[in-house]
């Protein structure tokens, strides 16, 4: 088979979004080189440090670079003005990932915006996002409600992470640069879940068992989505990376009655059948009983096993 890589787009929307970019840009620097990185933001400043491929300015004519001032109209409106770029810069993309803080008026107005863009060019579009902590106030919440109304209604899937949840569960003395980090981790696992689910590339030793369909399969239309991924060393054995990945603590949901599921184990050749079948065996067991299972090994120089689960319901 051919040599066929899916491409993607990372969007980043908003100062959270950029952020994520840049983080990842600086810790994951060469890891994939053929993703496809593009922020999108009305603040001037911030994009300029910004380390995506593309750099979309958007709203310059009303907010002249200075941001959204906290107001998702601005945000929505700025995202409708830079339509054309946001179009050329992921025309070309079989997924587009976009990932923004919810509550502030650029992430808030212009997700739904991009998303739309991305949809209507055919592209399999999923957001990740997240809800502000507490501590912001109310107003704050109710930004990020809509906008999560708003992407429920555009998006194929989306995966929502609590700002809240997963500042009570870290330990309370780590920097925020750390605890955003936290859950930049979950967006990188992602993308490179489906990558390597989908990528039929001769260099790397893959089994070819998925390809795009299969996770439009799980993804296409689907709404709100599970993600989780484990790791755990080949000595501690792969259900260990297999319960860590189900138990995803930054989800306040589980794969219980899931409908669509995809298990991408990577590990080396040195993982036991048996292993794999066990994990098998209990996501058969807490997915719903017409669940889809989509499996897929591939076999790395790594020396640890990663489990990744992505879900969906009806
Ligand atoms: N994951 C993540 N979330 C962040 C980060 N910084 C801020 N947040 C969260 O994201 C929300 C939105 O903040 P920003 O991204 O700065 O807001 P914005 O989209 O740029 O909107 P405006 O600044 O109002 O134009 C905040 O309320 C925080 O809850 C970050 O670096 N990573
Ligand atoms: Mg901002």
């Amino acid at each position: 088979m051919a040599s066929k890589i899916t491409k993607i787009s990372l969007i980043g929307i908003g100062g959270a979004g950029c952020n994520t970019i840049n983080r990842l840009s600086d810790i994951k620097h060469g890891e994939i080189p053929y993703i496809n990185t593009v922020a999108i933001c009305t603040d001037k400043t911030m994009l300029s440090q910004c380390k995506a491929k593309t750099n979309i300015l958007i709203g310059e004519k009303i907010t002249e670079g200075r941001g959204s001032g906290g107001e998702p109209e601005i945000g929505e409106r700025a995202a409708k003005e830079g339509e054309a770029a946001i179009k050329e810069a992921i025309k070309d993309s079989d997924f587009v990932l976009i990932t923004a803080g919810f509550g502030g008026g650029t992430g808030s107005g212009a997700s739904s915006v991009a998303a739309q863009i991305a949809k209507e060019l055919g592209i399999l579009t999923i957001v990740v996002y997240t809800m502000p902590f507490e501590f912001e106030g109310q107003e704050k919440l109710n930004i990020a409600r809509q906008a999560a109304y708003n992407i429920s209604k555009i998006a194929d899937a989306y995966l929502p992470i609590d700002n809240e949840r997963m500042f009570r569960i870290i330990p309370k003395d780590i920097s925020s640069i750390d605890a955003y980090s936290l859950i930049d981790d979950i967006t990188w696992n992602l993308i490179k879940c489906i990558l390597f689910s989908t990528m039929t590339n001769t260099d790397r030793k893959m089994s070819l068992e998925l390809n795009m369909t299969d996770i439009e399969t799980v993804l296409k239309n689907s709404g709100k989505f599970f993600f989780g991924t484990g790791t755990s060393s080949i000595k501690e054995g792969a259900m260990l990376a297999y319960k860590k990945a189900v138990n995803n603590p930054f989800i306040d949901y589980s794969i219980e009655n899931a409908t669509r599921l995809i298990v991408h184990i990577n590990c080396n050749e040195n993982v036991r059948l048996k292993e794999i079948s066990a994990i098998l065996d209990s996501i058969k067991e807490k997915a719903s009983e017409k669940a889809i299972i989509l499996k897929d090994c591939s076999f790395g120089k790594r020396s640890d096993i990663l489990v990744s689960i992505i879900a969906s319901f009806d």
